[in-house]
């Protein structure tokens, strides 16, 4: 997919704040598609990542203001979005050829328990393997589609085995159910074989500033953090197609009119036809996902 490049002028009249995306390697795309999920290391400087996680610790409410708002369109992300969740004719300069579900931030201190959680740290997935649905990860002609996909920014160091989130790689594309009582359950409780499929999961390492992209439809956890080491700071961002919405927006329009107008185009209306020669590409009060 060619991702096309802005104009200085252009972007700067779009955005101050983003660059030009950096499209998605071949090698992510295999590593991508072969297990669901890939890892980005390093991503963002030391001053970003003092900054953001600044903004963190001071409690920020949510991860739509301040500098952490840039990781909604940073450009190490755009390309690997536009690439697994676009079609390239419905990719412009003036508008986001993927939409932004949503986003939150995560302060796990030292012993923090994934019983704090009401899915009590369970691996599950957006839909079960074998439903044919709008958010379920497909790969039609030499092309991903992602379905529901997160972005995860961990603003602190994460240690293998320590609290990360862990992943059963592969998942995405099974072909049978994970073998509990009840096929359409988006988790894998109930299983005979949930101990052998959590042993089978995969974690990862990273320092400060990178970010882990997954499809949703892979089977995930949340985990203790036992890393005594720091907290784990990180932000979730949540994307889908411009033709497809899971999670209600919590996010006024307030907030999103102060936005760069690029950046806008992510919480425009969930429609393609029907709005006009210059299509559903602007974000308004009238024309917002709710
Ligand atoms: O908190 C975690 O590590 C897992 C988060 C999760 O389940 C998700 O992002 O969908
Ligand atoms: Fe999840």
């Amino acid at each position: 997919m060619t991702i096309p490049k802005q104009t200085t002028d252009t972007a700067n009249a779009l955005s101050p704040s983003i660059g030009d995306p950096v499209p998605m390697a071949p090698e992510q795309k295999f590593f991508f598609d072969l297990r669901g999920w890939i890892l980005l290391p390093s991503v963002l400087s030391a001053s970003e990542i003092k900054e953001m996680k600044t903004e963190v610790y001071a409690c920020a409410k949510h991860s739509y203001e301040g500098a952490l708002q840039r990781l909604l369109d940073h450009p190490a992300i755009v390309g690997i979005l536009t690439e697994i969740l676009s079609e390239d004719s419905f990719v412009r300069d003036d508008c986001y050829s993927f939409r932004c579900e949503g986003s939150f931030i995560t302060v796990r201190p030292p012993g923090w328990s994934k019983s704090e959680r009401s899915d009590m740290g369970m691996p599950h997935v957006v839909r079960p393997p074998q439903q044919a649905n709008a958010m379920r990860y497909q790969v039609a002609g030499n092309k991903i589609f992602s379905g529901l996909t997160r972005v995860v920014w961990e603003l602190e160091e994460v240690k293998a085995g320590q609290g990360g989130t862990s992943f059963l790689s592969g998942s995405h594309k099974a072909h049978f159910n994970y073998g509990g009582p009840d096929p359409f359950r988006p988790n894998i409780s109930g299983s005979p074989w949930e101990a052998s499929m959590r042993a089978a999961m995969d974690e990862y390492s990273c320092p400060a500033g990178s970010v882990v992209i997954f499809t949703e439809s892979l089977v995930h956890a949340a985990n203790d953090w036992t890393n005594t080491a720091n907290p784990r700071c990180a932000v979730f961002n949540c994307y889908n197609s411009i033709w497809a919405q899971w999670h209600r927006l919590n996010l006024s329009h307030e907030k999103i009119q102060a936005m760069p107008l690029k950046r806008r185009s992510l919480f425009r209306g969930t429609w393609a036809i029907g709005g006009g020669p210059s299509g559903n590409r602007e974000y308004s009060l009238e024309n917002r996902t709710v």
